[in-house]
């Protein structure tokens, strides 16, 4: 849908109006000039739609998403609100009309949008992925990452000096007012809802990253097939925490890890690449999507690759139009 953006101009967050069912506008125009209030409820009713549709997706099992055996899935690195590649993503993806394309997304949030008064927007993200996923719930899979824990807990993640979990937090209640507290415990929710790994029958697996080296040996394999309580995400213990702030693997290392899983072939992202893709290994490929060289992967759901044939599949965002 087109946005309609009150003659006030073109300089407001856009972002917005994209949203393919026009569902967030600018809702009043204050001192004439254009003043943006997202729409709570409809917000909220998005983001508890997703959760739900995360949490009763028929491929899921415990914490594990398994894609099925024919068909197509698309594996991203970490978005942090990198709009124009999301979109891109989007469109290329045509999931209305591939329904045998699966998509999978991970750590959205935490961009480079912010105003003047050091608000971060990337709440307009979450929501609009979370609409993607309400429209294709079959399709669309989100996998848990560090940033988005971080966000639940509101611990720091310093970036220039300033918290970006902080900053996220005061984007929402810009844009929410005295709704903001509602609207941050639905998106608490909603992460929470994310699955841990992706996995297919062709040995594919992803999750947002993997533990570190010191880790992988002692590593909690089951946090995958069972129900999780609060001590799985504590700090440097859980293995929610290892699975998604670990770095530093060394090829040796995800091998471990791919035979603990029973994986041919693990994509993650959270490590940045600069050039949009590092292979660690013969079974470890990072990637990242949160630039402008940054890269994607579309893969078929029936045949083994090898991390060549993989590497082959990379794409990267400026080819696609
Ligand atoms: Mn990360």
């Amino acid at each position: 849908m087109m946005c309609d953006d009150g003659g006030a101009g073109a300089d407001f967050r856009s972002v917005i109006c994209k949203s393919h069912n026009g569902i967030f506008r600018p809702l009043f125009v204050e001192s004439g000039s254009l003043i943006m209030k997202a729409d709570a409820s409809q917000v909220v009713e998005i983001l508890r739609v997703a959760a739900e549709e995360n949490q009763v997706c028929s491929l899921r099992m415990m914490q594990t998403i398994t894609l099925p055996e024919q068909g197509e899935v698309w594996m991203t690195g970490d978005i942090h609100d990198h709009r124009r590649n999301f979109e891109k993503l989007v469109r290329a993806a045509d999931l209305a009309n591939n329904p045998q394309r699966h998509l999978v997304l991970h750590e959205l949030i935490h961009g480079d949008h912010y105003d003047s008064n050091g608000a971060e927007d990337s709440w307009q993200m979450l929501a609009q992925a979370a609409e993607l996923k309400g429209d294709y719930p079959a399709q669309v899979h989100f996998l848990l990452a560090n940033h988005d824990l971080a966000q639940i807990y509101g611990e720091g993640i310093m970036k220039a000096g300033l918290s970006v979990c902080e900053a996220f937090t005061a984007g929402v209640r810009r844009d929410f007012g005295d709704q903001a507290e509602l609207v941050c415990a639905t998106i608490s929710e909603f992460l929470l809802s994310f699955p841990l790994a992706v996995r297919a029958e062709n040995g594919l697996f992803f999750s947002h990253s993997l533990p570190s080296e010191a880790q992988v040996d002692l590593f909690d394999y089951t946090v995958f097939d069972r129900p999780l309580e609060g001590k799985d995400y504590q700090r440097r213990t859980g293995p929610v925490y290892q699975l998604i702030w670990g770095r530093g693997i060394t090829p040796q290392g995800s091998e471990i890890f791919a035979a603990n899983v029973e994986a041919r072939l693990i994509i993650t992202g959270h490590q940045p690449q600069d050039m949009g893709y590092a292979i660690n290994g013969k079974r470890h490929l990072i990637i990242a999507s949160d630039h402008n060289q940054g890269v994607y992967v579309p893969l078929s759901l029936d045949h083994e690759y090898t991390m060549e044939e993989v590497v082959d599949r990379i794409t990267k965002f400026v080819t696609l139009p």
